[in-house]
Order: C-alpha cells, then sequence, then structure tokens
C-alpha cells in the first residue's frame, strides 16, 4: 500500500488528486513551479517541493525534478494528473526505473495508443468500429489519390503523431487531396517529427462521443458510460455532459461493452477515454486517451464513483471497488470549463482574483484552485476552474447550471463566464441537438469581434 504519493500536476487537478489521497489516508506531495509557490495545491499538500522556475519545461516536465522529489520525500508512486506527463511513455518507464509507481496505464499501452495509427489498428482488431479509410499508413500522394476514389470524398488527412486536431486536412474533392496531403505530412514532420500520415472519410457532422473504461491490469474492465463533448472551440472543449442527449441505454450498453471487452483483453490498468465520432446511429472509433480527463467529474457525477480512488486502488494491485452490475446511473450531469479569458477572442487573462465566491448547494460541485487574493500565473492554461452540476434529469442540470453560475463570483479576471449565460439561452443547448461545429458557428454569428 502507498502511504505517499506525489502529484505532478497543478491547479484544480491536483486538488482533486490530494482530496483523493486524504479520503484514503494517503500521504500527498504537491511539486510546483517557482510561479507557483503561493498557488493552493502547495497549500493543500501535506508537504510541496520546488521543482524549478516557471516554463513549464523546467518545471512541470522536468522528469529528473520530479523523480528527485520522490527520492527527497519518500513518495512511492506519482499521479499525473492530466496533461503535461500524463501520456508520456518514457516518463512512465523511468519511474519504473527509479522502483516508483506511476498512477496510470504502462509505457507500452501509452505508447500504442499514442500513435494514431496502431491505435486504429489495434482497436480494430478488438471488434472496436472505425471509421472508414485507408489500412494503416499511406507512403505517398498516388495511393492518397487512390484511397481518395475508393473512399470517396470529402475525406480528412491525419498525422498518426498528430491527435486533439493538430496535424488534420480535409480534402473536399480529389483537387484538394495534394495540398491536403502534403500540409498534413509537413505538420506531422514538423509539429512531431514524424510525417507518417493516414486517410479517413470524412464524417460532416457527427457529435464527439467519449466512453470512459477502467480496467484493473488483470483482464478485468468496467465502462461508465459516455460524455457528449461536441460543444468544442478550436478542439478545446467548453461544455461536457453525460449521459449524452443522443445515445440510448440500448446503445450505451452495446458500445460500452464492446470498449470494456477491449480494453479487457489487452490487460489495460487504470482510466482511459475512448473517442468517437457519432453520426446516423454509428459510433466511429478516432483516438484513445490514456489518462484521467479534465471532464471525468460528470461521469463520477451520474455514477457516484471516485475514479481517482480507483487509479490509486489498481496502482496498488488491488481490485476495482465495483463490477460492470454496480454501476447505474442516476440523473444527468454537465460540466462548464471556467477559463480566465477575454470575449470575444478568448485571449488569455491572468492577473490577480479580487474576489472570489464558489457557488454551492445541492448537486453542485466546483473543482478550482482559486482563492480571494490570488494571482493566475501567465505560464500555464487558462482553466482556473470546472463548475460541475448534476440534477435527475437534463433540465434539472440545465436549472441548476444557471443557478449556480448566477452565484459564482471571479473578480478581477475576465472570464467564460458570460458565455455559458448565453449558452443557455439557445435552443439546441436546451434541447441537446448539436454536433461537433455547432458552437464554432454559433460563436461566429453571435461573438464575432465588432
Ligand atoms: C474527424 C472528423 C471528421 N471525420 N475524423 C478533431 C480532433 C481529433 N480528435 C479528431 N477530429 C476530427 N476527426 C473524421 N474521419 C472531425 C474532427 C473534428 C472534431 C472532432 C471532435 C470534436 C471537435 C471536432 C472539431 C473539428 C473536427
Amino acid at each position: 500500500m502507498f502511504d505517499k504519493i506525489l502529484i505532478a500536476n497543478r491547479g484544480e487537478i491536483a486538488l482533486r488528486v490530494i482530496r483523493a489521497c486524504r479520503e484514503m489516508g494517503i500521504q500527498s506531495v504537491a511539486v510546483h513551479s517557482t510561479a507557483d509557490a503561493d498557488a493552493m495545491h502547495v497549500r493543500m499538500a501535506d508537504e510541496a517541493i520546488c521543482i524549478g522556475p516557471p516554463p513549464s519545461t523546467e518545471s512541470y516536465l522536468n522528469v529528473a525534478s520530479i523523480i528527485a522529489a520522490c527520492e527527497v520525500t519518500g513518495a512511492q508512486a506519482i499521479h499525473p494528473g492530466y496533461g503535461f506527463l500524463s501520456e508520456n511513455a518514457n516518463f512512465v518507464q523511468i519511474i519504473q526505473d527509479h522502483d516508483l509507481t506511476f498512477i496510470g496505464p504502462t509505457a507500452e499501452h501509452i505508447r500504442v495508443m499514442g500513435d494514431k495509427i496502431t491505435a486504429k489498428d489495434t482497436m480494430k482488431a478488438l471488434g472496436v468500429p472505425c471509421v472508414p479509410g485507408s489500412d494503416g499508413g499511406v507512403p505517398d500522394l498516388a495511393s492518397a489519390k487512390r484511397i481518395g476514389e475508393e473512399i470517396g470524398y470529402p475525406v480528412i488527412i491525419k498525422a498518426t503523431a498528430g491527435g486533439g486536431g493538430r496535424g488534420m486536412k480535409v480534402a473536399q474533392t480529389a483537387a484538394d487531396m495534394e495540398s491536403a496531403f502534403m500540409t498534413a505530412r509537413a505538420e506531422g514532420k514538423s509539429n512531431f517529427g514524424n510525417d507518417e500520415v493516414y486517410i479517413e472519410k470524412y464524417l460532416t457532422t457527427p457529435r464527439h462521443i467519449e466512453i470512459q473504461v477502467f480496467g484493473d491490469g488483470k483482464g478485468n474492465a468496467v465502462h461508465l458510460g459516455e460524455r457528449d463533448c461536441s460543444l468544442q472551440r478550436r478542439h478545446q472543449k467548453v461544455f461536457e455532459e453525460a449521459p449524452g442527449p443522443a445515445i440510448s441505454a440500448e446503445e450505451r450498453a452495446a458500445i460500452g461493452k464492446t470498449c470494456a471487452d477491449a480494453v479487457a483483453k489487452i490487460d489495460y490498468i487504470g482510466a482511459g477515454t475512448i473517442e468517437f465520432l457519432y453520426e446516423n446511429g454509428e459510433f466511429y472509433f478516432i483516438e484513445m486517451n490514456t489518462r484521467l480527463q479534465v471532464e471525468h467529474p460528470v461521469t463520477e457525477a451520474i455514477f457516484g464513483v471516485d475514479l481517482v480512488r480507483e487509479q490509486i486502488r489498481v496502482a496498488e494491485g488491488l481490485p476495482m471497488s465495483f463490477t460492470q452490475d454496480d454501476l447505474t446511473i442516476n440523473g444527468h450531469a454537465i460540466e462548464v470549463r471556467i477559463n480566465a479569458e477575454r470575449l470575444p477572442n478568448f485571449a488569455p487573462c491572468p492577473g490577480r482574483i479580487t474576489q472570489y465566491h464558489a457557488p454551492g448547494g445541492l448537486g453542485v460541485r466546483m473543482d478550482s484552485a482559486l482563492y480571494d487574493g490570488y494571482s493566475i500565473p501567465p505560464f500555464y492554461d487558462s482553466l482556473i476552474g470546472k463548475l460541475i452540476v448534476h440534477g435527475r434529469d437534463r433540465p434539472e442540470a440545465l436549472a441548476r447550471l444557471n443557478r449556480a453560475l448566477g452565484e459564482l463570483i471571479v473578480d478581477g479576471v475576465d472570464t467564460t463566464v458570460p458565455l455559458f449565460h448565453a449558452l443557455l439561452e439557445e435552443e439546441a443547448v436546451q434541447a441537446g441537438s448539436y454536433n461537433i461545429h455547432w458552437l464554432e458557428h454559433w460563436l461566429e454569428t453571435n461573438l464575432a469581434e465588432g
């Protein structure tokens, strides 16, 4: 059993992990940059260690400093949170080489899912439905054109090392193929040092539906339903909900079982998310994320489970504390991401918080590392809080979100809160009838500058 865990992260997710540790009687160690000496995760942890200067490349991504912090404090395990080193297979390998435990999947699973072609091959072989497209990598333009004719335009060319929207190009017709293929390849090369690309049928109006899975690393796995994360801006999610308003209980059970069986078969350990595009009643696998995601609280709300506690349990070799039969959905949950950003351009807006008041009451969870007088440093991402509401049904969750947003006070910096007040007025949001393009289109017509 672990008696001390180091959290290689900052902000609200570091608090999230510290809270799970405290409830389990495990000591927590925070690490921080010099810019974060006054951060809430430093205050809340049992111990804290400075690991470097403000830039994350020299602190939160500094593997040697993080390993040294474990040695100094006697921490036996590392929780990576999300972002930073959470999906870095080399980091996992180094942790193991130091006889420490990574709270997350194996280096091998991270590596497989980090390469999108290998991930898709693996999922396809495990019976997960995929977007029709090239079988593996596409070596040259002539092959790309042949595949374009075969599967029919529009198609999308994706860098195998990409993901999260980077290194992707759509070819609407054969005439676009040359430039789309060359650009996707060049972006893969320059951004990731890997010019391998693959091709898929381009789905024009899908939803982004992701299935939460969880494995014990010993051939057992469950699913915890889906989240609909279609409301995104520039591949950044802004509003997430569970269950998905377009997904039936039968669809959930079927795709959920497919996903749970797939990860059970590869002895997957810990939390994972299998991302799909969903269009006309069909699921198409696109990527798998081998980490705990930002939006995990909506799943926790409707299933009544603590996913971080489960991550720690399986990392210790313990079984999960529930089986698939124990997992039933209770109500509806919505998360909105509150960023320190100035509308309409979403320009980062760091600065001093002169007043902070978190909303409360039944069915309200505010995950945030803010406090009165805190100064948001300019070095990291702009997420300053996640407001998660839970209701007996979707209308109740929406009403609760509106009420809770009204209680929230964040003074001193601009935030994305006004966006959510406006979105709650929209019929498509009230009806849950949006797709992955709805928000960008809405922003263009409603928030365009000038
Ligand atoms: C696609 C697609 C349409 N067809 N693949 C964007 C990020 C990456 N995870 C995959 N992405 C997409 N892949 C096919 N075959 C459309 C997108 C996409 C998207 C996906 C999810 C959420 C928002 C999106 C916004 C634009 C494009």
